[in-house]
Parts: structure tokens; C-alpha cells; sequence
């Protein structure tokens, strides 16, 4: 990885985009200072920040590194709920939206935080009737509706840890991880809607749980959407309705005091082999985190309306649909449904019609949204947003300046976030009234963050030198272990560099002269051809940057000769034509934009790419194709037919 980088500024580091003087001037934190205030004393920074949260009992000691493991507000009592719902109820916030939701279909509801606070004081009692007490897990399977987050805080609010499962998971996925965290209670929803059509949790979450295959489980909690009550099958003694339960439970429960350390939630992500790792973060350091960075990344207002379009089945929407923007006392739009229906104009009417002022979203979604075309935002009046994120992947320049100019109309800053599940919060990211953005580049840490860029042996490259991202001081929103599996946790992210005690983050990176830091997708995603480090992302950016090309999806396959031969999957734009000419094309235009090298030897045009549910394209499945393997797990697709018409269609063209 210490190679020097052969594609010099080809991420398209050229263009500067400083924030306007009229953004700085409103700008949440304009002055550069604050980066060298908190990194001079880290702890003493996030210990301002801890003190904006509401605290039951202090914490005697800031942060406790007893490497790999960190504790932060040591001591310290608090409660999430609290801090997300009651406390506004003291200011002018109780009247304000907490929660605008925008079904599918198109029925919309608004809780104020006054609302919040009797829905989950409600909740919390359904909970406790059940039997759930303090660090008692929690699955949750539901969709995108209000009672995703309701059920959330219902959980902190008891001191219960949750684990949330993307509602579009598999009975299997959903039993494995009921089974890892032995879940007390599932809470689902019969139905919702995707697409115009019925999605049946309720039925996948009875195939997870019948004949026994989850022990813990002990009662389901149903909330009723999108389905006549009366055709859904209850289970006698284990299944209720969320609203039946209510009725007999208390109107008030008191948020009860959790330790700083306690367990806040579990989130499972896909290790690259074998079982999901359970991501475990605790209650009082990632709290202080995602307020600081959703009020400071976003430029928060109490005027915003604030859109995550990430489902709360992944950490950007546990930490910025709901802890970030409740603990802010923000106003945060929930949409249940797909961006394409009934029309590809949805989100921007969704922007229209509620006025959403700060967009945050997927390069995956962004990509999609160039390749429908400009004219279903046309139709639109964006003029309400001013400031626009980014997060999931390395977003390509060309995608950067197409959000840039067609949503953003030139004055929006844009944001882009790199963070994972594992850091909780963002680690990396402009504050847009400071920093002058590169499109394609995450810019620079997050005050308080002390990371770098290093090579094999841990120690710094120099700029311009691929290398490994590390994170070399603990952080309030560390993930403290692997749920039940400590050593695997040592082992994944603190063994690759020994005593030196870095969290080695699996993103390959490089710093430019300026200093700003330029992601280059997961470690297993670089090539090794004829010596050369190259990265996918970039001969993907290279692809997309051609006029013809949506989205396209590289890897490196075995070849005698060269170590790696690159091969690329490439979707392309409505109406061109995706022939041979345009493959030589493509060839020639990565050979100009990143040196002949990077060329790409083998190019097939498919129509869609295999992706997870959260928009990551799996590039293992397509070297599995690429090296006519059989394919690897596919559980967790969006789409499994994807790879099996690619894998067909590869043969084919290797005759
Ligand atoms: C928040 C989230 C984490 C991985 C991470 C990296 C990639 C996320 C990125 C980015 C480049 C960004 N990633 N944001 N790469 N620029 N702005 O996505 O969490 O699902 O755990 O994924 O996503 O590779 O390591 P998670």
C-alpha cells in the first residue's frame, strides 16, 4: 500500500469550492480556531460538548483508554430519552415538529415534541408491562415510520439495549440476530410499503420465530400499517398489538438513570466473512457525538427541516434520523418508501412540499438520480434547501458536481461524511462555514478527531502516498467491543498494528498537499496490477466521468501475467448505446484521465449492479464472477437476481 499513488490529482482535487460569504456569516462555527482548540486538549473539547446533554449524575473522569478499550464520561448517569424528548419540552421546542413523516402512499403525520414525549412515555410502559428492564435487548424490525424511532427511545428511556433490523432483511438474517443478541421482545409492523406494494414483516418476523427457532423471544409487539388487522396471524400468548398494549399500559414512565458505559444499542453489520458482527455502542459517548456532529456538520437551525433519507436500519439512521437530531431538538423528515415512486420526482416533491432546508443522502442514490435526468427535479422548487450531505461511499466528482449544480443550484455547501457504523458518529467531514470543499474529498477530520493516513508498518505517508486510514485516539462514539465477541473485536480493528494501538479502519486513503484526505473504498477493494496500487473507486470515478456512463463497478481479477487484470461492470445512461465502440471509448478515456495502467481489460455493460440494501455495491460477488467462482453469500442483497444474470452473462462473453 506504500506505492506512490499512479493517478496523481485524477479524483478531480482541482476545483476549490469555499462556502459563500452569506454562509459563513450564519454559519454555526465560522471560526478555523476550533480546530486547534480541540485538538491542543481533545478530551477537554468533547467534555464541552458532553455538557450540552442533560446529566443525571456527572461523570468524575472524561475518558478511560485502556487500549482497545475506552470508556468516556466515566461515572457519569444520564437518560437518552431524556435528553431526546423532556428536556425540550421545557422551551419553546415542545410545540415544534420532532417528526415529519411522509408515508408512500402519501399520508403524512407531524408529532411535535409533546407528541414524541406521550408516545414513547407509552411505549416505555408496554415495554415494562412486558418484562423488559434495564440491559434486556430489544429487536426492532420496522419500517420507516415515526414508531421506528418511538420504539427506540421507548427502549433508552427503560435503560433497554435495542437492536434494529433493516426491514428488509430475510427471516434468516432477522433469527441470527435475535438469536446473537437474545432479544426479550420483537417489536414489527404487520405491513408497510415499498413500491406500491405490501411488504409483510409480520410474516417474515413468524418464519424468523416459528417452531422455536428463537428461544429468548418472549413476546411480539405488532403495530398495525398497510394491512386489514383481521387477515394477520397472531400467534395466542406470544403476538399483540402495539395499540391493544397500550391501552393497558401506564401514560407516564419515568426515564430511568443509565450509566455512561451501559449499553445504548447492538447494530449488526456484515463482516466480510462468516457470521454479522455485532456492533455494540454504549449510552453517554455517543450521545455527546452525534448532537455535536449533527449540530456542526449540518449548521443546525431551529428553522431547519432536516432530511436523512437512510433507513433506521443502519447507523446513519440511528444517528442522524434519530439520537442527533432529537438530541438537537431538531425537526427530522422520515419518509417510509422508494425514491421512485409513484414518479422519479419524489424526493423533490418531498423537498417542495415540506420545505427541507438540509438533504443528506447516498452517492448510490445520487448516481441513480443522474441517470433518470435533470428533468424530474425541474419540476420542482428546491430553493428551500442550503445545505446538502453526503455519506456511504466515496462520492465520484462527477456525481459531486451533479448534486452540486442540479440540487444544490451552485449555493448549497456540500458535505461529505465518512464514518461507519463502528465510529458511530462522523470522523470525517468539512464544517461547511470553514472549510473550502474538494469535490470528491472528505476534507478533514472532525474537531476532536485525531486520525492519519499510514503505510504497512504504521507510520505516516507522506502526502500524495496511498496508504491505510487510522484513527489514533479513542472518540466518545467508539463502538466498545463486538457484541459477545471481544477478541474478534481485537482482532478486526486493533491487531494490524500491534502495540502501536491504531483502529484500523479497512478504508485505504491519501492526504494531499493541502492536507485533505481522499478516500479510496475498503482495503480488500484495491487492485495490485503489474505492481501498482490502484484503486476501484477511482477507475469507477474515471468511468463515470464520461458522459455515456451512470455508474459502473470495478475489481481486480487474477491474471498470469499482471497480478491483477481490471474489470469493469459498467450501467450506462438512458438512451446511449452500450456497444463495442463505447468500450473502446471507455478504455481510452480511463488510459487519458489516470495513465494507461489503470486501463481497464476487460469492459461489460450490465443493466443493473449488485448492491447491499444500504446501496454498497458488492464488488466480491463480481470477483467471484469475474474468476468464474461460485458466488459467495448473497444474503444480503437487494437484489439476488442481479448476480446471477451478470454471472450468465459474463460466461457468455468470455465465450
Ligand atoms: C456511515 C456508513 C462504512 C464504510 C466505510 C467506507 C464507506 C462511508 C464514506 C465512505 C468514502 C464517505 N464510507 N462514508 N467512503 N467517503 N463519505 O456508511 O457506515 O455502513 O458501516 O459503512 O462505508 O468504506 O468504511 P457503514
Amino acid at each position: 500500500m506504500s506505492n506512490e499513488s499512479v493517478m496523481g490529482s485524477s479524483l478531480g482535487g482541482d476545483r476549490v469550492f469555499p462556502p459563500s460569504p452569506e454562509f459563513v456569516a450564519q454559519a454555526n462555527v465560522a471560526d478555523a480556531a476550533i480546530y486547534q482548540t480541540a485538538a491542543a486538549d481533545p478530551e477537554a473539547y468533547w467534555a464541552e460538548w458532553a455538557k450540552k446533554l442533560d446529566w443525571i449524575e456527572p461523570w468524575t473522569e472524561v475518558c478511560q483508554w485502556n487500549p482497545p478499550h475506552a470508556k468516556w464520561f466515566v461515572g457519569g448517569k444520564l437518560n437518552v430519552s431524556a435528553n431526546c424528548v423532556d428536556r425540550h419540552l421545557k422551551t419553546a421546542r415542545r410545540n415544534k415538529a420532532a417528526i415529519i413523516f411522509e408515508g408512500e402512499p402519501g399520508d403524512s403525520r407531524v408529532l411535535t415534541y409533546q407528541d414524541l414525549w406521550r408516545e414513547v412515555n407509552k411505549f416505555a410502559g408496554v415495554l415494562t408491562n412486558l418484562g423488559v428492564t434495564k440491559g434486556d435487548r430489544v429487536t426492532i424490525y420496522l419500517p420507516m415510520i415515526p414508531e421506528a424511532a418511538i420504539a427506540m427511545l421507548a427502549c433508552t428511556r427503560i435503560g433497554a439495549i435495542h437492536s434494529v433490523v433493516f426491514g428488509g432483511f430475510s427471516a434468516d438474517s432477522l433469527r441470527e440476530r435475535i438469536n446473537d443478541s437474545k432479544s426479550k421482545v420483537v417489536v414489527t409492523s404487520s405491513g408497510s410499503w415499498r413500491r406500491g406494494n405490501i411488504v409483510r414483516l409480520k410474516d417474515t418476523t413468524d418464519a424468523a420465530l416459528d417452531g422455536g427457532a428463537c428461544p429468548t423471544i418472549e413476546n411480539v409487539v405488532v403495530l398495525s400499517r398497510a394491512i386489514d388487522p383481521t387477515m394477520v396471524r397472531m400467534v395466542e400468548g406470544r403476538d399483540h398489538w402495539w395499540h391493544r398494549l397500550e391501552e393497558s399500559a401506564p401514560r407516564l414512565t419515568e426515564p430511568v438513570a443509565v450509566d455512561s458505559e451501559d449499553g445504548l444499542f447492538i447494530l449488526y453489520t456484515s463482516g466480510s466473512t462468516g457470521k454479522p458482527k455485532g456492533i455494540y455502542h454504549t449510552t453517554g459517548g455517543y450521545l455527546t457525538q452525534a448532537n455535536a456532529t449533527f449540530q456542526w456538520t449540518f449548521d443546525i437551525k431551529d428553522t431547519d427541516i432536516f432530511w436523512c433519507t437512510a433507513d433506521v436500519g443502519w447507523v446513519t439512521g440511528h444517528s442522524y434520523v434519530v439520537y442527533g437530531p432529537l438530541a438537537a431538538g431538531a425537526t427530522v423528515l422520515m419518509y417510509e418508501g422508494a425514491p421512485d415512486w409513484p414518479a422519479r420526482d419524489r424526493f423533490w416533491a418531498t423537498i417542495e412540499k415540506y420545505g427541507v432546508s438540509v438533504f443528506y443522502t447516498a452517492p448510490t442514490a445520487i448516481r441513480s438520480f443522474m441517470k433518470w435526468g435533470t428533468e424530474h427535479l425541474e419540476k420542482h422548487d428546491l430553493s428551500s434547501l442550503r445545505l446538502l450531505g453526503s455519506v456511504g461511499e466515496p462520492i465520484n466528482p462527477e456525481a459531486w458536481l451533479w448534486y452540486h449544480e442540479n440540487v444544490g443550484h451552485k449555493n448549497c455547501p456540500i458535505v461529505d461524511t465518512w464514518w461507519q457504523t463502528e465510529t458511530g458518529a462522523h470522523m470525517i467531514t468539512p464544517l461547511p462555514g470553514i472549510v473550502a470543499t474538494k469535490p470528491g474529498s472528505a476534507t478533514r477530520p472532525f474537531p476532536g478527531i485525531t486520525l492519519a493516513v499510514v503505510d504497512e508498518e504504521g507510520n505516516p505517508t507522506p502526502a500524495g502516498k496511498d496508504g491505510l486510514l487510522v484513527i489514533q485516539k479513542p472518540w466518545p462514539s467508539m463502538l466498545r467491543t463486538l457484541w459477545g465477541d471481544d477478541e474478534r473485536y481485537k482482532n478486526v480493528y486493533w491487531s494490524k498494528f500491534g502495540e502501536k494501538n491504531l483502529y484500523f479502519a479497512g478504508d485505504g486513503a491519501r492526504q494531499d498537499e493541502d492536507g485533505y484526505l481522499w478516500l479510496l473504498g475498503r482495503v480488500d477493494d484495491i487492485m495490485l496490477v503489474a505492481g501498482h496500487n490502484i484503486s476501484t473507486m477511482e477507475v469507477e470515478s474515471a468511468l463515470v466521468d464520461h458522459h455515456a456512463v451512470a455508474e459502473a463497478a470495478v475489481i481486480g481479477r487474477t491474471d498470469a501475467i499482471k497480478g491483477q487484470a481490471i474489470c469493469a461492470f459498467v450501467t450506462v445512461k438512458e438512451g446511449q448505446t452500450a456497444d463495442e465502440a463505447l468500450i473502446k471509448v471507455l478504455k481510452a478515456h480511463v488510459g487519458v484521465k489516470l495513465g494507461p495502467i489503470c486501463r481497464p481489460d476487460d469492459i461489460l455493460f450490465t443493466a443493473e449492479l449488485p448492491k447491499t440494501r444500504s446501496g454498497k455495491i458488492m464488488r466480491r460477488l463480481l470477483r467471484d464472477i469475474a474468476e468464474g467462482r461460485a458466488l459467495g453469500d448473497t444474503t444480503t442483497l437487494a437484489d439476488p437476481s442481479v448476480v446471477s444474470g451478470l454471472k450468465d452473462k459474463y460466461e457468455q462473453s468470455e465465450g
